[in-house]
């Protein structure tokens, strides 16, 4: 059974979108969950995922642009996540038994202080917001997903990133008796991504540790995972093990399975079309008419500048 903890003390749709929703005393409540419901997953054979499934009521949420949020259940039932399989619907039963807890997340590399961090640590330390972001996968869909977490800036100025420091580097947890996938030759694994060092600064730039108010489900990225709106999905990376400042670009698993499809910096761009279809427009779950794909998934107020010297048809 996954570690999601079952009751949340305020539900979301009590509130508006925006507001902080969950507190840290709620938070560290459900780190404790998290580490308790692993043990008690043995004692409950009769339990199902379909059981603890939580239901939202209530208005939609809406992000920015006023597109409502994707259902829980949408959310939670399709997902990337090639450790368990490359079947987007067999995910989540594949996830089930995964182990989001006891977890540390390193910090190290180019850094003044370099730190291990604790799970719970990380889930009560910080501000739980919650951000309303369009996920737009490279395959051509999209959803529009309720985070929360905390900027990966905040984690980052923590440990003091030395001058040198150009890029960040992310590495996924290797547990191939958990994730069959991993036994699969074609990848390189662990999954890898990769940052540069002002769009990992930039305040968009999350590490999720949730959504719609719940942890993080095992099929999304438990317990922590990267989210980066305005780049193809395949850069949020799931469940995060480590996390290395550096000088060097670093090799991403997709761009090393097939450089001419999956570049470094893949930010979603209806201009330069993936070599095998078009990117100009997408498949937004749950809706039937396609939708015309905005340039930077509709970020570029607050990310265009990054990129301003950069002939993106080359730095794809
Ligand atoms: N470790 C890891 N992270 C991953 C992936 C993966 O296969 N392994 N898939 C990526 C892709 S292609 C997408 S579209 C998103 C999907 O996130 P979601 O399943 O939470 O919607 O996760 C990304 N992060
Ligand atoms: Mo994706």
């Amino acid at each position: 059974m996954s570690h999601r903890f079952k009751s949340v003390p305020v539900r979301s749709s009590e509130i508006t979108p925006k507001e902080v929703y969950l507190s840290r005393r709620d938070f560290i409540k459900a780190a404790g969950v998290l580490a308790g419901s692993a043990a008690l997953a043995a004692c409950a054979p009769g339990e199902t995922a379909e059981e603890s499934t939580p239901q939202f009521t209530g208005p939609a949420k809406l992000d920015e642009l006023g597109d409502p949020a994707n259902t829980y259940e949408e959310i939670t039932s399709y997902n990337n996540y090639y450790e368990f399989s490359a079947n987007k619907e067999a995910v989540k039963p594949l996830a089930e038994n995964f182990n989001a807890a006891p977890w540390t997340v390193e910090v190290t590399g180019m850094v003044a202080n370099p730190k291990t961090y604790g799970i719970e640590d990380l889930l009560a330390r910080f501000t739980q917001e919650e951000r309303i972001y369009r996920l737009r996968c490279v395959e051509a869909w999209s959803m529009v997903i309720p985070w929360m977490g905390f900027t990966l800036a905040s984690l980052l100025k923590e440990v003091e990133p030395t001058s040198d420091a150009k890029y960040v580097r992310f590495e996924t947890v290797y547990r191939p008796e958990e994730m069959k996938g991993q036994g699969s030759p074609f990848y390189p694994w662990p999954y890898q991504e990769g940052l540069r060092m002002d769009e990992a600064m930039n305040d968009l730039t999350l590490l999720a540790t949730g959504l719609y108010g719940e942890m993080m489900p095992n099929q999304n990225g438990a317990p922590i995972r990267l989210v980066v709106p305005w780049k193809y999905g395949f850069k949020s990376i799931k469940s995060i093990v480590k996390i290395e400042l550096t000088d060097q670009k670093p090799n991403t698993l997709w761009n090393t399975v097939a450089p001419n499809e999956y570049g470094f910096y893949a930010n979603v761009n209806p201009t330069v079309d993936h070599p095998r279809w078009s990117q100009a427009s997408e498949r937004r779950i749950g809706e039937l008419t396609r939708r015309a794909t905005l340039m930077f998934n509709g970020y570029g107020e607050q990310v265009a500048d990054l990129y301003a010297d950069m002939d993106l048809s080359l730095f794809y």
